[in-house]
């Protein structure tokens, strides 16, 4: 998977870029070394993506230069993920923010999920590191500082739950009064095995995103959660 950097000049995204990395000595990634300076391996908890830098995005950009633009980012739209980072100690913020969204949409690559980071957080007063979910639980701010190195885990581990590569493998014993979240599940794919007990309870093992998880269980009021199997209870043929 790709997750690309963008964002606008001086935002802070090549300091982002090379204190991420920097543990990834180049003599062993050499692959990315040679091919071209701007990708690098990043390491997640459990594997790893390849990060991208890219230029900076500066306001109005003559029409003629768009092409030449998007030939630059070619990578940024072929990108799973994009983050866009913003220097959250700018007054011209929210401007600068928008300016990239429209650049975005120019090349065809507001699609594709984004992250927002917050950077330069030490410029700001008793601010801590966090991330901000959306209603429908995915990360969608992470505010960090690239030059300080604060927030680094939690920007590592929202990124890991937007690539979808924290998978929650689940089996749920659910009664037949609460069937309608058999409909869920199925929406998303998730069911691998189903049976039913003597008592017409559904037992369902699922595999989801753990995203996905956590907005089922939180638009169930808990109600979900209480259906989860203890682990010894979990039949291993499923
Ligand atoms: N105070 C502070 N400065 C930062 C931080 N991250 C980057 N900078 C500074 O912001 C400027 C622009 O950074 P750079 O990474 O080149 O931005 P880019 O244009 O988005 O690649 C540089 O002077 C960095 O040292 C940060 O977290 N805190
Ligand atoms: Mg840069």
């Amino acid at each position: 998977a790709t997750v690309s950097l963008v964002g606008y000049t001086n935002a802070g995204k090549s300091t982002l870029f090379n204190s991420l990395t920097s543990s990834d000595v180049y003599a062993a990634d050499q692959l990315f070394a040679t091919l071209d300076p701007t990708l690098r391996k990043l390491a997640l908890p459990d594997g790893a993506v390849i990060l991208a830098d890219t230029v900076g995005f500066i306001r109005h950009l003559p029409h003629d230069l768009v092409a030449a633009f998007k030939a630059t980012l070619q990578e940024t739209r072929q990108a799973e993920i994009l983050l866009h980072v913003v220097d959250c100690a700018d007054e011209n913020m929210t401007e600068n923010f928008d300016q990239v969204q429209s650049v975005l949409e120019e090349i065809e690559a507001d699609q594709i999920t984004q992250l927002v980071v917050c950077n330069k957080i030490d410029l700001l007063e008793d601010f801590a590191p966090r991330i901000d979910y959306a209603e429908d639980g995915k990360p969608e701010r992470v505010w960090v500082s690239a030059q300080k190195r604060i927030g680094f885990d939690l920007l590592l581990k929202a990124i890991t739950e937007l690539i979808g590569e924290v998978i929650r493998e689940l089996t749920l014993k659910i009664p037949a009064s609460a069937g309608h979240y058999l409909g869920q599940f199925y929406r998303l794919d998730a069911i691998q095995h189903k049976d039913y007990d003597d008592l017409g309870n559904c037992i369902l093992s699922v595999r989801l995103s753990d995203a996905d998880w956590r907005r089922l269980a939180k638009q169930s009021q808990g109600e979900l959660e209480a259906f989860i199997f203890e682990p010894s209870e979990v039949d291993v043929t499923c």
